[in-house]
């Protein structure tokens, strides 16, 4: 067994500690702790300048903004989404009491398959809650001429999707809303955190409310809200952060890059292509295991383990697989076979800016010589 130093998947970007005194000054000088605070306005204003949106509400983590965003629009009924993602996508519709209803995705960007919604439509279907998978954008021209014909509302999951843009910019401008992620495994962290990206005031005020409770002022409660405010330390983390965001993209482009020459013309191990963004932010590094490789996929990922590197299975099991989807008609895998062969065959390699090249190497050398 290796006695080398174990690589995750990911490890969260950090700088300096002493960078983050100062911050902390200002919060023990001030006194003021969350409740959208004097860090919590600048980091809302200085997200949307870099992510080129309009409004933005900051939330205490992703999960709670996508249960949020459902109650922004009242959504309710049926919400047709997809079974290849992190389980918070469809737990947040379990948690508004809203049924999931499981499309299966394209093969290429392992995104939700629009060319599946339509038949998936019924009389109680009132939205579509696309991923941004990888931070691939999906095809949302496609899903928004859908949600206009049948008058659906669209709210991406975008928690992968930090910093992409397509050829009109942010990505996170389509749909009714998007909503990003903040974790400490996520592109950007605010150690948690979340946001939701909404196009108008008038949606941001409400989204405002409902995250502090449904408070208006001190004694006018308009709806039963939530409490999803970001604390003023993670805002201020976030201030700090965005320093030095580019730096760290524009170094997941180089592992990336560094990857995909690494593993070229290894039989059996395909690395997923981009959705033909123009900027990307290169959050995860997966690669398909096909049958072509002479182990199967959890046989790599166990050799990987063996030499202390801890790649994963994002997503497999489906969301779907879980006790609370998979009695749903819509759960069961022949409805689903893109998304179910490629949660067998997925593996995402570890990826993040201090990740050096001799580390990326002895990845690549530990899959090439199987
Ligand atoms: N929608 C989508 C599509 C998502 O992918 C997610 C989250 C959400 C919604 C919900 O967003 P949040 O509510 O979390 O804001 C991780 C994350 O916990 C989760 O945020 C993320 N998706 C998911 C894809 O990955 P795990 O269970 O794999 O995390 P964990 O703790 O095993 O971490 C993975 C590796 O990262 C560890 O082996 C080591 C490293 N790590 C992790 C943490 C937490 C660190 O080095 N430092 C850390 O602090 O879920």
């Amino acid at each position: 067994m290796s006695k080398q130093k174990p690589i995750y998947v990911t490890q969260p970007n950090l700088p300096p500690l002493e960078e983050f005194y100062p911050y902390l000054q200002q919060i023990w000088d001030n006194k003021i702790l969350t409740n959208g605070g004097p860090f919590h306005q600048q980091l809302e204003r200085a997200l949307c300048e870099y992510l080129g949106v309009q409004h933005l509400a900051l939330f205490s983590n992703a999960t709670i903004a996508l249960v949020t965003a459902l109650q922004a629009l009242r959504v309710t009924g049926e919400v047709i989404t997809t079974p290849y993602s992190f389980v918070a996508t469809a737990h947040s519709l379990l948690w508004n009491g809203i049924k999931p209803v499981f499309v299966d995705v394209d093969p290429h960007t392992l995104n939700i398959d629009p060319a599946r919604i339509e038949a998936a439509i019924t009389p109680q279907t009132t939205a579509i809650m696309p991923v941004h998978c990888y931070g691939h954008p999906c095809e949302v021209e496609a899903i928004q001429r859908i949600a206009d014909n049948y008058n659906l509302k669209v709210i991406y999951d975008a928690a992968h999707a930090f910093g992409v843009e397509d050829q009109g910019g942010s990505v996170l401008r389509h749909g009714d809303l998007s909503v990003l992620s903040f974790h400490a495994t996520k592109v950007f962290n605010t150690f948690e955190g979340g946001a939701i990206i909404c196009p108008d005031a008038r949606t941001k005020q409400r989204i405002d409310h409902l995250k502090n409770f449904g408070f208006v002022d001190e004694v006018t409660v308009v709806a039963p809200g939530i409490n999803g405010k970001m604390s003023e330390i993670n805002a201020a983390f976030g201030m700090l952060q965005l320093q030095g965001i580019d730096r760290a993209i524009a170094r997941r482009k180089e592992i990336d890059a560094s990857y995909r020459r690494l593993l070229e013309g290894v039989k059996g191990i395909a690395c997923l292509g981009d959705a033909g963004e123009k900027v990307a932010n290169y959050s995860y590094f997966p690669v398909l295991v096909g049958p072509d490789y002479p182990l199967g996929r959890d046989a790599l990922y166990d050799k990987l383990k063996a030499h202390d590197v801890y790649a994963r299975r994002y997503f497999y099991p489906l969301i779907t697989e879980f006790p609370m989807y998979r009695g749903l008609p819509s759960a069961h895998r022949e409805n689903l076979p893109v998304a179910s062969a490629a949660a067998q065959k997925i593996l995402c390699l570890p990826i993040y800016p201090a990740l050096g090249l001799e580390d990326v190497e002895r990845v690549a050398r530990l899959i090439v010589e199987a």
